[in-house]
């Protein structure tokens, strides 16, 4: 993957972060998205330091005049994209359908669903043009089964199954590759984030399991996109090892 473009959504933490440090071990050159401008700077200076070269591109997904905005600030091999991991996403909530917040319920699917969909629909055609590329979504363990309190965000994940599954479809008659990483427990903030911030609830969540961390989905990741060019890894579930389902996991006493 050397002198690859990466282009990363979600870079400032977890999934997205590891898949930042990975790709720049492996000799990428890494546009990195989120909203946290202090965290994306950190991490750009702490790539470039080891010689990566990294161009922030802060916005919000779910703004899609800000993402036009800034992808037409995209100059020289910048455009050039050859793989778009589509990562930030977030849950907000573990509500019941019947109770939960529709505005909190918004912001998900506004950023899982739409945000993803319109940075697939702003690059893809580039990479089409080029005749190459890779177009990588986080989904989840979360959509394949619904589970209690996660409805929306369930959802969320059936959607990016068949965003990515269609995608793939359309694709058939090019060189371009489309994959969806379902991961499991990931100890990140995403947890925090579900708890509305309450970290000790999201520590409490992982204790008596070992779960993956983001550093272990970025080898993942890496994996799908420096496989043979011929070789299309469409869909990769990963979970820790003492996880069998969204539901079903053995925690030590
Ligand atoms: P984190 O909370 O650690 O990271 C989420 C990232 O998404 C952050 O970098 C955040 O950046 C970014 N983000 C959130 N909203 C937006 C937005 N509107 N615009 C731009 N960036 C945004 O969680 P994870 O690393 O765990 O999550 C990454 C992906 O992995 C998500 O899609 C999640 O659904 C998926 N996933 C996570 C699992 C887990 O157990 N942790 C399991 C399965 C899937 P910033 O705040 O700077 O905008
Ligand atoms: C997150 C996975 O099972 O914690 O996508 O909801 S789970």
């Amino acid at each position: 993957m050397k002198d690859k473009i990466v282009f990363i959504t979600g870079a400032t933490s977890g999934i997205g972060e590891g898949c930042a440090r990975k790709f720049a071990a492996m000799g990428s050159k890494l546009i990195l998205n989120g909203r946290n401008t202090e965290k994306l700077n950190q991490l750009r200076d702490e790539l470039t330091a080891k010689g990566t070269e990294v161009l922030l591109l802060p916005f919000d997904v779910r703004d899609r005049e800000a993402m036009r905005q800034a992808l037409t600030t995209l100059e020289g091999q910048w455009k050039d994209i050859d793989v778009l991991v589509n990562n930030a996403g977030l849950v907000i909530g573990v509500d019941k359908e019947f109770e939960g917040s529709l505005d909190e319920w918004d912001i998900v699917i506004d950023t899982n669903i739409k945000g993803l969909l319109a940075m697939t629909r702003m690059i893809v055609p580039g990479m089409v043009e080029r005749g190459r590329g890779h177009i990588i979504n986080i989904g989840s363990i979360a959509g394949d089964a619904a589970y209690p309190g996660g409805s929306v965000y369930c959802a969320t994940k059936a959607a990016v199954k068949a965003l990515s599954d269609g995608l793939r479809i359309d694709l058939v008659d090019t060189p371009l590759r489309v994959t969806n990483i379902k991961p499991g427990m990931v100890e990140t903030n995403f947890t925090v984030v579900r708890y509305r911030g309450d970290k000790q609830r999201a520590d409490d969540f992982y204790k008596g399991i070992h779960p993956l961390n983001g550093d272990d989905i970025a080898e993942v990741v890496y994996y799908a996109a420096s496989a043979p060019a011929h070789v299309q890894i469409a869909e990769v579930l990963v979970m820790p090892t003492n996880q069998a389902t969204g539901t079903i996991s053995y925690r030590q006493k």
